[in-house]
C-alpha cells in the first residue's frame, strides 16, 4: 500500500467507526442490540447477502457521488445479481427466456450515442432483469421459489450502423427482497416495504468509450417513488404504449398485444 492509500483508509475507516460510536451513544444502544448487530452481521455473511445489503442502502450513494460531473446519460446502480458472459444474441433480438415465459411482451428500442450525441455503431448492449415472479437466473434464493433456467432474460446484442437496436422480452414485475433472508428481515423489522420497482439492467459500451450501468424504470409503477435502494433517477423512467394493431403483431409473430 502507498502511504497515501493507507492515509486514504485510515481516514474512511475512522469517520466511519466515529459515526458508529455516535449512534451508539445518542440512541443509547445496549448490550443486548449489540449482540443483535453482530448475530445479524453473522447472518447477512452466512447467507451471502452482504452484497444484496450493500447494495440496496448504500450502492446508489455510491453512484452519485461517483458519477458526479460526468457526462452523457444518467448511471444507475449495478445491483447484486450482474452476472458476465451472458449469451450474445442474433437479430432480430429476443432475450433468452422459456416457451412460456410469464409477463407482457415488451419491445425495447432505442439509439446509443456518445456523450456528444454520436450515434455508435456496434456499441454493447447487456441487459439483464427479472422475470414475472420477480426472480432473477443463476440468482440462489433463499425460499424455494421456482428458479429460471441459466441466463433467463439476460443477453448482449449490438446496435446496427446507425446506433440503433431493437429487442425483445418481457416486462418485469417490481423487485422484492426476498423475504426469507436476513435483508428482508431487517426491512420487515425496521417496518419498510421492501420493493424496487420494476427495472431493466443495462450496461451499454463501445470501443473507445467510457462504458455506461444504468437501469431504466417503468412510469406507473407502484414504487417509482419509494425504492428500497433509492436508485430511481427520473430521466431514467421509460413510458409504455401499447400496441394492439392486428396486422403489426401479425407481422412481429406475436399472439397478444405488446408495449
Ligand atoms: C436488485 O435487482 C437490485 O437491482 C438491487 C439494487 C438490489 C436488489 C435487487
Ligand atoms: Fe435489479
Amino acid at each position: 500500500m502507498t502511504d497515501n492509500q493507507q492515509e486514504r483508509v485510515a481516514t474512511v475507516v475512522t469517520a466511519v467507526m466515529d459515526r458508529i460510536r455516535e449512534v451508539i451513544v445518542e440512541h443509547k444502544v445496549t448490550y443486548d442490540e449489540y449482540a443483535a448487530a453482530k448475530q445479524y452481521a453473522i447472518a447477512l455473511g452466512e447467507a451471502g447477502e452482504w452484497p444484496l445489503f450493500g447494495d440496496v442502502f448504500f450502492e446508489s450513494t455510491v453512484e452519485r457521488v461517483d458519477s458526479e460531473g460526468r457526462e452523457g446519460s444518467a448511471g444507475a446502480i449495478e445491483g447484486p445479481y450482474y452476472i458476465p458472459d451472458s449469451p450474445l444474441l442474433e437479430r432480430p433480438y429476443v432475450m433468452p427466456m422459456r416457451d412460456d415465459e410469464p409477463g407482457d411482451v415488451l419491445i425495447f428500442s432505442g439509439t446509443v450515442c456518445g456523450a456528444d450525441g454520436t450515434p455508435l455503431a456496434d456499441a454493447q448492449i447487456e441487459m439483464w432483469h427479472s422475470d414475472n415472479d420477480g426472480t432473477y437466473s443463476g440468482i440462489p434464493y433463499p425460499d424455494d421459489r421456482q428458479l429460471p433456467p441459466p441466463f433467463n432474460l439476460r443477453g448482449r446484442f449490438t446496435t446496427d450502423e446507425n446506433g440503433r437496436f431493437e429487442v425483445r422480452t418481457i416486462i418485469p414485475v417490481p423487485y422484492e427482497i426476498p423475504k426469507g433472508g436476513p435483508t428482508g428481515a431487517l426491512l420487515r423489522a425496521a417496518g419498510w416495504h421492501a420493493f424496487r420497482p420494476a427495472h431493466l439492467h443495462c450496461i451499454t459500451s463501445a470501443p473507445g468509450y467510457a462504458s455506461l450501468t444504468s437501469q431504466l424504470y417503468f412510469d406507473e409503477d407502484p414504487y417509482i417513488d419509494s425504492d428500497i435502494a433509492s436508485a430511481v433517477k427520473p430521466e431514467l423512467t421509460l413510458q409504455l404504449t401499447k400496441h394492439d394493431d392486428a396486422a403489426d403483431l401479425a407481422a412481429r409473430g406475436l399472439d397478444r398485444p405488446y408495449f
